[in-house]
């Protein structure tokens, strides 16, 4: 009877103590919800996270909470609060949730894309960086330079097609596979190349076991029972990871400490310059090589193909906007030479179109998710340490009170009145994130996006399929927001053919050297 009676008082001294330490401190609102299972049984599951999480504002305002099973997660709906989160308070939201599937995808952590906020991730994240900056900065096999020359076998993939209908997937990874390929490795596959089918396979079904397995990451447990899609996607990654260490076996052999031109080397150099002395965190392992170079490589091909895909899809159902993108390609470049990143100020229909198919259909709707690693705040709303942090950009880019008719495709809101500058109609824009865990990958998906839709446009009329059936433009949410398979024809521009009568493609001519 004592030990029931202290338990009690112990348990109402402690209800008291957490009540008291509360006081003042306001929390969003949270959904309702029981022990063990969270708010899941209050939460339908009809509609995909992203669109939900948008209904849910109208009742719980901009920032709410709600417990997806034993987990405290925050979401994150109004650009204000997401930059204070993402820019002002980035440090203290930087890490990223332990969860099942990542660290099958990660080796528990390894890489930068979903390893936790520390010294590794910084050391490693600023290796990459440091390399984006050399393929930025130097005159021979920059970006633009790599970029042109896929574009212009992009553009020979598609002269071949002959109009057919044809699903543009493979030619969009292959495209951009290529130009990451060559950052990563400084070389690229040929277009028969089988191994880069196998990697677009293998891509695809990891995307598709991801999806499937989000109640693992809700309830670690269950891995412990037979799970089909665990263990298809502990398959892929596991060929994913063989076919990356193929190509580093193969590339490695030809590292110079003296001369480093890819990610690679890059790598290879700071596991030459790390030895015993330094910290276990300092350590540059194979492993960490492995995952840094498969977040890269991932992350390069998926987000830029995913939204190459998209862009034609709205041309298709906006056929006017392709015309008015024509049209200024026609005025501003002509058919004497191929598109070059400088023509980016010139070809402003162009821009806006990227920048609105980014708004409209965001790569990640909801971010890759945060966690606090810091007792901190969001506006006014305290965020314990270890909370989980959704920001949900599908509402922040579809919010009424920031966009004007926010649901239709207009890529002239990105233009002023005289259509002769872009402008930023709002500051609830966040495509590539924002803050420490920025995309570190923003300067060259800006770059691809530009010159292959240019390249492509300047030769190329987009026609629907021969079943005359538009692409959906429903989308698949998922680590990427993909869009639905669908077909369509390439067909060589008249005003492009009479421009080069009888001629081969003029090869890309060298960007001027930068
Ligand atoms: C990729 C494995 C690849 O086979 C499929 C695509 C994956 C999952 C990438 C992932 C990295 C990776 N393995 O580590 C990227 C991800 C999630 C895209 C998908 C990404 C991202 C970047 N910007 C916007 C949305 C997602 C960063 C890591």
């Amino acid at each position: 009877m004592w030990w029931f009676l202290i338990i009690s008082l112990l348990t109402l001294l402690y209800y008291i103590w957490q009540k008291l330490g509360n006081l003042g401190k306001k929390y969003p609102m949270c959904l309702p919800h029981l022990p063990i299972v969270g708010s899941l049984p209050y939460m339908s599951v009809q509609d995909e996270a992203h669109i939900y999480f948008t209904k849910l504002k109208e009742k719980y305002g901009h920032i709410y909470a709600l417990w997806m099973g034993p987990s405290y997660v925050v979401v994150v709906n109004q650009f204000s609060l997401a930059k204070d989160m993402l820019l002002k308070k980035g440090k203290d939201f930087a890490s990223r949730p332990q969860m099942v599937t990542t660290d099958i995808l990660s080796g528990s952590g390894k890489g930068i894309a979903f390893s936790d906020y520390g010294p590794q991730w910084r050391m490693y994240r600023k290796l990459v960086q440091s390399t984006f900056s050399l393929f930025r900065d130097r005159s021979s096999q920059n970006f633009e330079k790599i970029i042109c020359q896929e574009a212009n076998t992009l553009c020979k993939r598609l002269a071949n097609t002959e109009g057919q209908s044809v699903d543009p997937s493979k030619d969009c990874f292959l495209a951009s596979a290529n130009v990451i390929c060559q950052f990563c490795f400084s070389n690229s596959w040929k277009q028969n190349d089988k191994d880069v089918e196998i990697i677009m396979n293998v891509s695809d079904a990891i995307i598709k076991a991801l999806a499937k397995n989000n109640l693992v990451d809700i309830f670690p447990w269950i891995q412990l029972f037979p799970n089909k899609d665990l263990t298809l996607l502990k398959e892929n990654v596991k060929s994913r990871n063989e076919l990356l260490e193929k190509k580093i076996k193969i590339e490695k052999e030809k590292f110079n400490k003296d001369s480093i031109n890819n990610l690679l080397d890059t790598l290879l150099k700071a596991k030459m310059k790390t030895n015993s002395h330094l910290s276990q965190e300092q350590e540059v392992t194979d492993e960490h090589i492995l995952m840094t170079l498969g977040d890269i490589f991932g992350a390069g091909v998926e987000t830029t193909s995913s939204v190459i895909k998209w862009i034609l899809a709205y041309l298709l159902h906006y056929p006017e906007v392709k015309e008015k993108i024509q049209k200024e390609i026609d005025q501003k470049i002509g058919f004497t030479r191929t598109p070059l990143l400088s023509d980016r100020n010139q070809l402003l229909f162009l821009e806006s179109t990227i920048r609105e198919v980014l708004r409209i259909r965001p790569v990640a709707p909801l971010l890759i998710p945060h966690v606090a690693c810091t007792d901190s705040s969001i506006g006014e709303y305290t965020i314990p340490k270890g909370t989980r942090i959704y920001v949900n950009l599908w509402s922040i880019h579809h919010d009424p009170e920031e966009w004007d008719e926010p649901e239709q495709f207009n890529p002239e809101r990105f233009l002023d009145k005289n259509k002769e500058q872009l402008i930023m109609p709002t500051s609830s824009y966040f495509p590539f994130g924002g803050g420490p865990r920025v995309c570190v990958g923003e300067f060259l998906a800006r770059a691809e996006l530009f010159l292959f839709m240019a390249w492509v446009l300047q030769r190329f009329d987009l026609e629907v399929a021969d079943n005359g059936e538009l692409p959906s433009l429903e989308g698949v949410y998922g680590v990427v927001y993909q869009i639905n398979p669908f077909k369509m024809k390439f067909k060589l521009r008249k005003a492009w053919l009479s421009s080069v009568p009888g001629q081969q493609d003029p090869p890309p001519p060298a960007p001027e050297d930068s």
